[in-house]
């Protein structure tokens, strides 16, 4: 009788241990706010809106082993015609190399969203952008869910999209030490019309996620909700945390 009721302690302890483990792993919720009077995008992150936001922090390694060491805040709100995002990077080594729009700056240093308004895990938005203020942006088809399928997706190019960046410290100047820099983006709604829900109200839910890559000393990518692969993957749909927008 003994054995059986150890048997059983044990194995409730197991159930118990995988629903820890589960509910960890599980994709985050951000509570998106609407906001009277939105930030302005100049690079500058001391808008009263945002001070008001609560972050997206810590950044999380990709694979979900822990807090990234070059640490990203985030937020994100909206009114009735974008939603805004602000990151600021701590980065003591700033630069980068690219300067046209759609440029592959994912292959040095980058802040990363991407938006699925439609939930559909197949297709979604990608915006992208480099310490100089490069935007690469995309609407991508990602079929097998671990990966874009072939194709030209960069070609679709946000329209109306506002961004800007301010460097705390000297871009391209390798032998200092820099600070942060910070990014704002207004992503108007109306430029994500491929997709459906693409005009939230408050209680909708969109699917996304937010990524940094950093190179130096040492490549680390590191996100909002971890896509839990390695080597490092973004397009992971399935891994997309919720953002739900309030009122
Ligand atoms: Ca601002
Ligand atoms: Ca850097
Ligand atoms: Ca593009």
């Amino acid at each position: 009788m003994l054995g059986l009721y150890t048997t059983l302690m044990a194995a409730s302890l197991l159930v118990a241990v995988a629903l820890v483990e589960a509910s960890s792993a599980d994709p985050p919720t951000y509570r998106c706010v609407k906001v009277a009077s939105p930030p302005r995008i100049d690079g500058n992150v001391n808008d009263a809106a945002w001070r008001r936001i609560k972050a997206v922090k810590p950044f999380i390694l990709h694979d979900g082993s822990g807090p990234a060491m070059r640490q990203t805040e985030a937020r994100m709100c909206w009114d009735d015609h974008c939603l805004y995002i602000a990151f600021v990077c701590e980065d003591p080594d700033i630069w980068g190399t690219f300067t046209k729009r759609d440029d592959p700056i994912y292959e040095e240093e980058a802040v990363e969203v991407f938006l699925d308004p439609d939930c559909d895990l197949k297709h979604y938005y990608e915006i992208n952008m480099s310490p100089r203020n490069v935007v690469f942006d995309a609407h991508v088809t990602n079929s097998s869910g671990v990966g874009p399928d072939r194709g030209s997706w960069a070609k679709w190019d946000c329209a109306g999209l506002k961004t800007a960046v301010r460097i705390e410290g000297t871009l391209d100047d390798r032998t200092d030490r820099d600070t942060r820099w910070t990014v704002e983006m207004a992503i108007p709604f109306k430029s994500l019309d491929e997709a459906g829900n693409s005009h939230p109200k408050p209680g909708d839910v969109w699917l996304a996620n937010l990524y940094r890559i950093d190179r130096t000393p040492e490549p680390e990518h590191s996100c909002w909700s971890p896509t839990l692969r390695h080597p490092p993957a973004f397009h992971v749909p399935s891994r997309f945390g919720r953002l739900r927008f309030e009122k």
